[in-house]
């Protein structure tokens, strides 16, 4: 896009993440205060280590750092997947990846929609983890049919943005005053609303089947229930966040502390007691008070390959079956202790991650280390570009290529989430949940049925950003030959 004077999807994603993390700094001071606390924690990470900030310009991500966020909603119906998906399409949005959160105890099914594409990324990598309530999981039949009720007569899009989506699917774009209407008119559906459409007796009849369930049905829209700066260093934040007064929940989601970061590892600070009026049969409002809004931050690491995925996924519950409770305030030392040890199986230096297919990397031509003749000849750079992917020699001769300082490995850094993670995240932050797992399948195809296209596999994303940097690289030193 961009031609046609329309104007780039990147850029009205770019515009957009803006406007909602001015709102929620206005709505939710403390995230403010996050906000100021992860900026200062950076700036002295990039001066600390040399190393880190080179590994970001590498990796196209060092300007994105201090613009990266995502975000979290939960919808109520197919219907508002549906549109949802289309509105996040304007913004070069797409779904990625499939998450059950049933089994963690949690009555939704989710994506994330974010930008595919390295390049799009690093201009803005905003996204957001997109949940869909699960009524079928309910088994309180009268109360499931008063939440359909409530949800069929709520719309959370104004008439003016469906008409823009509608507009950007005919002519295949936005022109910047569309864009910039769009950008208004999208963030009305995230906007906060202090007064209900529910009464406080049939929300509170929701809050008991669920926290979850009550902070869908019980209100307006889909409020943006918090966002989340990137921190290069989630463990000096945790400690800030107590200095500065704000509350942090009592673990960090994800693996322990690495020299290599991997995955993902995410903390927030508690939800904030909000007041609320319920619109009750007679027309007239009550006061009362609602529980849902955080702010949280994330560090972000390599991404996974299929078996660095299954290592992780078997360290963790190994962790977890170990400490025997869910991680909590009371025992969160040793379960750091535990998780350290356990994770000790994990390779934690960059050329073994590699060596042993355990993560996704960029391959990049040193281009400020002369490429000596010697390589030069013993290589054939048109064999080994024809045959890299599956000839164990021409793996050699790049494995070769890395040793003489002329290939360097960078790390793809993970875009996607964390089911138990998001589990912990969800649960710091509801009250009274009473189930501890819903029984029932996992039903992607339901989803994907709602959202009207199949969620992109993240790992062919990472695969396929893997190879094309391989490519390019092969390319920049024949050129340099
Ligand atoms: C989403 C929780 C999951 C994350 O970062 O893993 C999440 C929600 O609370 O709606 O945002
Ligand atoms: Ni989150």
């Amino acid at each position: 896009m961009g031609s046609n004077n329309l104007k780039d999807s990147n850029a009205i994603r770019h515009e957009f993440s803006m406007a909602m993390s001015a709102m929620y700094q206005s709505e939710v001071p403390l995230y403010g205060d996050l906000l100021d606390l992860v900026a200062e924690v950076n700036t002295e990470v990039l001066t600390q280590h040399p190393e880190i900030k080179d590994q970001l310009e590498h990796t196209g991500e060092i300007d994105r750092i201090s613009m990266e966020r995502h975000g979290a909603i939960r919808l109520g119906t197919a219907a508002e997947l549906h549109m949802m998906r289309r509105l996040f399409a304007v913004m070069g949005m797409y779904p990625v990846g499939y998450y059950d959160l049933a089994p963690a105890g949690v009555p939704v099914h989710s994506t994330a929609f974010r930008a595919i594409d390295a390049q799009d990324l690093n201009q803005s990598p905003f996204r957001v983890f997109t949940s869909l309530l699960r009524l079928d999981l309910i088994g309180d039949e009268v109360l499931k049919k008063e939440a359909i009720a409530a949800l069929a007569n709520r719309q959370i899009f104004t008439a003016n943005v469906i008409r823009l989506i509608e507009r950007f699917e005919e002519q295949g774009g936005l022109t910047s005053e569309e864009g910039e209407q769009f950008v208004t008119e999208a963030l009305e559906t995230f906007r906060w609303h202090d007064k209900t459409p529910v009464s406080k007796e049939l929300y509170q009849r929701l809050l008991e089947q669920h926290g979850l369930i009550a902070d869908v049905v019980g209100f307006k829209g889909p409020h943006i229930n918090h966002l989340t700066p990137r921190t290069l260093d989630i463990d000096t934040v945790q400690q800030g966040m107590l200095a500065k007064g704000i509350p942090p929940k009592a673990i960090i989601e994800g693996p322990p502390k690495r020299d290599c970061p991997i995955l993902l590892r995410q903390t927030s600070f508690k939800a904030l007691e909000e007041a609320v009026s319920f619109k009750n049969p007679n027309g007239e409002y009550e006061e009362g008070h609602h529980t849902a809004r955080f702010g949280e931050i994330e560090q972000r690491g390599v991404a996974l390959t299929t078996k660095g995925r299954a290592l992780y996924d078997q360290l963790l519950s190994q962790a977890r079956s170990q400490l025997g409770a869910t991680p909590n305030e009371g025992n969160a030392s040793q379960y750091y202790q535990i998780l350290e040890s356990v994770f000790e199986a994990f390779p934690d230096d960059y050329r073994t991650l590699h060596d042993e297919g355990l993560a996704y990397f960029y391959y990049q031509a040193v281009n400020d280390s002369p490429y000596p003749s010697s390589a030069a000849s013993e290589l054939n750079l048109n064999s080994l570009e024809e045959s890299y992917s599956d000839d164990s020699i021409s793996k050699q001769a790049m494995t070769q290529l890395i040793e003489q300082g002329i290939v360097r490995l960078e790390p793809i850094v993970y875009e996607d989430f964390l089911p138990v993670s998001a589990a912990g995240i969800f649960q710091s932050n509801l009250h009274g949940d009473k189930q501890s797992s819903y029984e029932g399948n996992s039903n992607q195809n339901e989803f994907e049925k709602a959202l009207g296209v199949h969620v992109y596999d993240e790992l062919d994303l990472y695969a396929d950003q893997q190879s094309k940097s391989i490519q390019e690289c092969l390319c920049a030193l024949k050129s340099s030959i």
